[in-house]
C-alpha cells in the first residue's frame, strides 16, 4: 500500500496530547505525593528506613513469599535477581523477545557474565519442550544452563499474561533440571488482574520475581525483588555492588505504599480502554492490531493495514497529538494508563480514523 505520510505537515497542531507511550509516563497522585512529603526517613543502607522496612514487609506478604528487596529500577531487578541466580559462564534461557534479551543493554553479558539464551516462543510463552531442548548437557566444553526466565505480561509480545499452567510446566522442566525460575514480573499486577491468578500464586511457581511500582502503578521510582529469605539476602549485596543502595529511599517507597492501596484494582480501567482502542481500530481496519485479543493494557497496531510504516505513522499521530512508540516485526505500540481517560482513548480514536480516511 501506497505511504500517506508525505501530504501531511511536519509540526503538532493539536491542542490536546494523549501519550500512549507507555506506562512509565504515569505521574504519582497527589496522594503519593502527600504521603512522600511526610515520610519517615532513615538511611536504607543502614537497613534503618522506617518506610522502606514497612513496604518491603508489606510486599513480602502480598507476595506470599520470605522477603523482599526495594531496588531503582525493573532493569536492575532482573539483573540483581539473575546474578543471585547464576554467574560468569552460566546461561539463562529465555524467550526470544524477552526484554532481558532485547532492551536491558546486554547488562547480563556486560555486567554479569551471564550468557543468555533466546528460545522462540508464542506470544510470550515458552513451550516446556523448547525450554528442556534449550538445556545443556553437563560437559565442560558448554556453559551451564542454570536459570529460565519467564516474562509476566510480556512485553514484546504486547501485553500477554503467562498463562499458570504454562508456569506450572516450566517449573517442571526447571525441577528435572536442578535450574531455578526467574520471573520478570514488571507488570505481574496487570497479569494478577487480567487472569485472577494471585500474585502470590505467580511468586510460589518461581524463585525469584522482579515487578515494578513505576509503571501502571504510577510511582515515579522503584520496583521490588521478592523470593526467600537467602535470595534476598544475596539480591542486598548484588544490589549495594551495582551501585543501587541508596539512602532516605522512604521518600520514594512512600509512594509505593499508596499504590498498594490505591493503583492494583484500577487496573481494570487501563485493560478496558485498551480493549476499547483496539475495537475501535479493529473497525477503521479489521486486521491492524496483533495479537487476536488485548490481554492487558497494550495494544500492538500493523501500521501496514493503515497505510503507514511504523515511524510514518508515529510522525502522523505525533502531530495529531497522539503519541505512540514504533515497535517490532512492522507495528507500534499503544499503552494505556492511569493518565489516559476514556475519553482520550476517543480522541486517539478520532485522530486514527482522520489520518486513515
Ligand atoms: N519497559 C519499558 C521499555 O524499556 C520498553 C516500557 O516502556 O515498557 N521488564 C519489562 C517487561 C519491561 O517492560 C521493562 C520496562 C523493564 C523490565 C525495565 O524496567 P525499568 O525501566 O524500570 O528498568
Amino acid at each position: 500500500m501506497e505511504s500517506r505520510s508525505s501530504s501531511r505537515p511536519p509540526f503538532s497542531s493539536a491542542s490536546r496530547v494523549v501519550d500512549l507511550r507507555s506506562d512509565t509516563l504515569t505521574a504519582p497522585t497527589a496522594e503519593m505525593r502527600h504521603a512522600m512529603a511526610s515520610a519517615a526517613l532513615g538511611d536504607d543502607v543502614f537497613g534503618e528506613d522506617p518506610t522502606t522496612n514497612l513496604l518491603q514487609e508489606r510486599v513480602a506478604d502480598l507476595c506470599g513469599v520470605e522477603a523482599a528487596l526495594y531496588v531503582p529500577s525493573g532493569s536492575m531487578g532482573n539483573l540483581v535477581s539473575l546474578r543471585c541466580m547464576a554467574g560468569p559462564g552460566d546461561e539463562v534461557i529465555c524467550h526470544a523477545d524477552a526484554h532481558i534479551f532485547h532492551y536491558e543493554v546486554a547488562s547480563l553479558a556486560a555486567v554479569a557474565g551471564i550468557q543468555a539464551r533466546p528460545v522462540p516462543g508464542h506470544w510470550g510463552v515458552l513451550d516446556p519442550e523448547s525450554i528442556s531442548a534449550a538445556v545443556r548437557p553437563a560437559f565442560d566444553t558448554f556453559p551451564r544452563s542454570k536459570v529460565i526466565a519467564l516474562e509476566n505480561t510480556h512485553n514484546l509480545a504486547g501485553g500477554t499474561v503467562y498463562p499458570i499452567d504454562d508456569i506450572r510446566s516450566a517449573r517442571k522442566v526447571a525441577d528435572e533440571n536442578g535450574l531455578k525460575i526467574h520471573m520478570d514480573g514488571a507488570r505481574i499486577f496487570n497479569a494478577s488482574v487480567a487472569s485472577g491468578v494471585p500474585v502470590s500464586e505467580y511468586c510460589s511457581l518461581v524463585d525469584g520475581l522482579t515487578f515494578c511500582f513505576s509503571k501502571g502503578l504510577s510511582c515515579p521510582v522503584g520496583s521490588m525483588v521478592v523470593g526467600s529469605r537467602d535470595f534476598i539476602k544475596l539480591a542486598h549485596r548484588y544490589r549495594k555492588m551495582h551501585g543501587g543502595g541508596m539512602r532516605q529511599t522512604g521518600v520514594l517507597t512512600a509512594a509505593c505504599l499508596v499504590a498498594l492501596d490505591t493503583m492494583i484494582d484500577r487496573l481494570d480501567d487501563d485493560h478496558a480502554n485498551a480493549r476499547r482502542l483496539a475495537n475501535g481500530i479493529k473497525r477503521i481496519s479489521e486486521h491492524a492490531t496483533v495479537p487476536e485479543n488485548v490481554q492487558t493494557n497494550m495494544v500492538l497496531v500493523k501500521t501496514e493495514q493503515l497505510g503507514y510504516t511504523p515511524s510514518e505513522f508515529v510522525e502522523v499521530m505525533g502531530v495529531e497529538g497522539v503519541k505512540c512508540l514504533a515497535y517490532q516485526r512492522g507495528t507500534v505500540r499503544m499503552v494505556t494508563h492511569k493518565d489516559v481517560s476514556t475519553y482520550d482513548i476517543d480522541y486517539a480514536l478520532e485522530r486514527i480514523d482522520a489520518v486513515t480516511r
